[in-house]
């Protein structure tokens, strides 16, 4: 079926003004570093330098822990619930206000379609703020224990797929229960989580509440291993999770991980076959699949699965791959270079042990990291591509003939993030989520999110919980804890 001739559709990037070096944000100020190695941010669909970052180091660190503890101890956690809700209101009117720049500033540095920044992750970053701001002055009423009180000083790492929408999962609850916080954005996603600390300062937040470090890896582990960090909260790979457990593993430290993920879409023959499709190219090619979350696995019961797999296919015919800053773009750019490098590695390796596999065929920009969706078939559990997290556009189709089976299937991973069920039986859908291990199970739908609703993983896809109530848990002290 060939795609519909659309005429070019691009929103402009006038609204933004980049500068072209930032410092970070430390005690309500932009500073220098005091000597890291400056880095550039890309535009990954194009390769062109957007801006030169700062690197910050131990000391640089230090300098915004100790900025956030006199804030929290001065400021912030003495303010009423009240009196923080209205800073965290003034923020989501700020984030509404600025939305079109916030979309556009993240998809030039992401790689992300406009129309998803534009219409999924700025509008969910506002919700969050609202959402929390109702929360500040209720923490007594949220059930979290005698005399919920906030924790101290934060400090929180982020990863780059969803730059915005993480810092707002991570500083709204933990400003609505009266912490401060010191952030650390990805080494490749930095530059909303700078423009949010301008933000910080239009709304008049007392300096100090909202501290951001830029930098790769290395400043990630100064936060980490900082004593006067009082509690950690982590988004990215497990294996980074992994590491993070283990150096706070006997200190003081509260930690919740948000970590990997490989998700089971699993598609019953009652399924209506054309919603379940939509269903398996949101779960999977939204974001470029570079979501924790993604309906990376389908699985789909056998006497359906070749009529699946072929309207499947006929509807990836039909995405718009290529320029994120048009607005009829479907699937944008590869953040990366490097994480290009890792779908390929594992694409290829799918190929090598036996998996049929089949691309889009669409033409690609010739500058920039693309990847064509992708679909493996003749998928085994053994495969590392049922078993290992890609995290781009690629998705493994594996089938089963019973629901135990597609249990026993969806199951055998070492992550725990998410699942899909598509069925026209309610009764099915409810014994299937009690079965499933994840986090979060979608039924007739996918990569459906809400600040109301909690989101974690199980097994190796993490502890603690984000959003709703349940993710203030891990903001508060109660009772007799010290
Ligand atoms: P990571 O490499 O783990 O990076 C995440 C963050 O940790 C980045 O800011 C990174 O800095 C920093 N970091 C790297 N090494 C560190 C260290 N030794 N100590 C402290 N911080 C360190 O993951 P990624 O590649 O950015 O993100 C993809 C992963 O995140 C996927 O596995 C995905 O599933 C997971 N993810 C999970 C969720 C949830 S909610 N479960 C949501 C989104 C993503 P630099 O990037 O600057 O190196």
């Amino acid at each position: 079926m060939p795609t519909f001739e659309y005429a070019p559709a691009p929103e402009s990037r006038a609204v933004v003004d980049i500068a072209s070096s930032h410092g970070l944000f430390i005690g309500g100020e932009f500073v220098e570093a005091t000597g890291g190695k400056p880095f550039k941010t890309l535009n990954p669909a194009t390769e062109e330098v957007l801006s030169e970052v700062s690197e910050a180091t131990a000391d640089d660190v230090d300098a915004a822990v100790r900025a956030a503890r006199s804030a929290y101890t001065r400021v912030w956690s003495r303010m009423s619930g009240a009196d923080r809700g209205k800073y965290l209101y003034r923020i989501a009117r700020i984030i509404q206000e600025r939305a079109r720049e916030l979309a556009v500033l993240e998809t030039l540095d992401n790689g992300k379609p406009i129309k998803e920044s534009r219409d999924v992750d700025i509008p969910l970053v506002a919700a969050h703020f609202f959402y929390h701001a109702g929360w500040a002055d209720k923490l007594s009423y949220a059930a979290l224990g005698d005399n919920p009180r906030p924790v101290g000083v934060v400090g929180q790492v982020i990863p780059w797929n969803f730059p915005l929408l993480m810092l707002a999962w991570k500083v709204a609850p933990a400003l609505a229960c009266g912490n401060t916080v010191v952030l650390k954005p990805a080494e490749t996603t930095p530059l909303t989580a700078l423009l949010f600390a301008e933000i910080c300062r239009q709304a008049d937040l007392p300096p100090g509440v909202v501290n951001i470090v830029t930098g790769a890896g290395a400043t990630g582990q100064a936060i980490v291993d900082h004593p006067g960090i009082d509690k950690l909260a982590f988004t990215g790979s497990t294996g980074v999770g992994k590491m993070i457990a283990r150096s706070t593993a006997g200190t003081r430290k509260k930690a919740t991980l948000e970590l990997g993920g490989k998700g089971a879409n699993i598609i019953f023959d009652d399924a209506p076959v054309d919603q379940a499709v939509e269903g398996i190219v949101n779960g999977i090619f939204f974001n470029q699949g570079h979501v924790c979350c993604a309906g990376s696995r389908i699985l789909v019961q056998e006497n359906v699965a070749d009529e699946v797999v072929r309207r499947l296919k006929r509807r990836l015919t039909t995405l718009r791959i290529g320029d994120p800053m048009d607005k009829n773009t479907d699937v944008g750019a590869i953040n990366s270079r490097a994480q290009l490098q890792r779908i390929e590695e594992l694409t290829a390796a799918g190929s090598q042990e036996g998996a049929e596999r089949w691309d889009s065929g669409c033409e690609l920009p010739s500058t920039g990291y693309w990847f064509r969706p992708t679909v493996f078939t003749d998928v085994s559990q053994s495969h590392r591509i049922a078993q290992e997290e890609i995290f781009g556009p690629v998705v493994s189709v594996l089938t089963f003939r019973t629901p135990g089976e597609a249990v026993a299937k969806a199951n055998n991973t070492p992550y725990g993030l998410s699942a899909g069920i598509w069925t026209e039986k309610g009764s099915r859908i409810l014994w299937m989520a009690d079965q499933l291990r994840a986090g979060v199970v979608w039924a007739n739908t996918f990569n459906k999110f809400d600040p109301t609703s909690p989101f974690g993983g199980y097994k190796e896809s993490g502890y603690g919980r984000e959003g709703g109530r349940h993710g203030l848990e891990a903001y508060v002290k109660t009772g007799s804890d010290q």
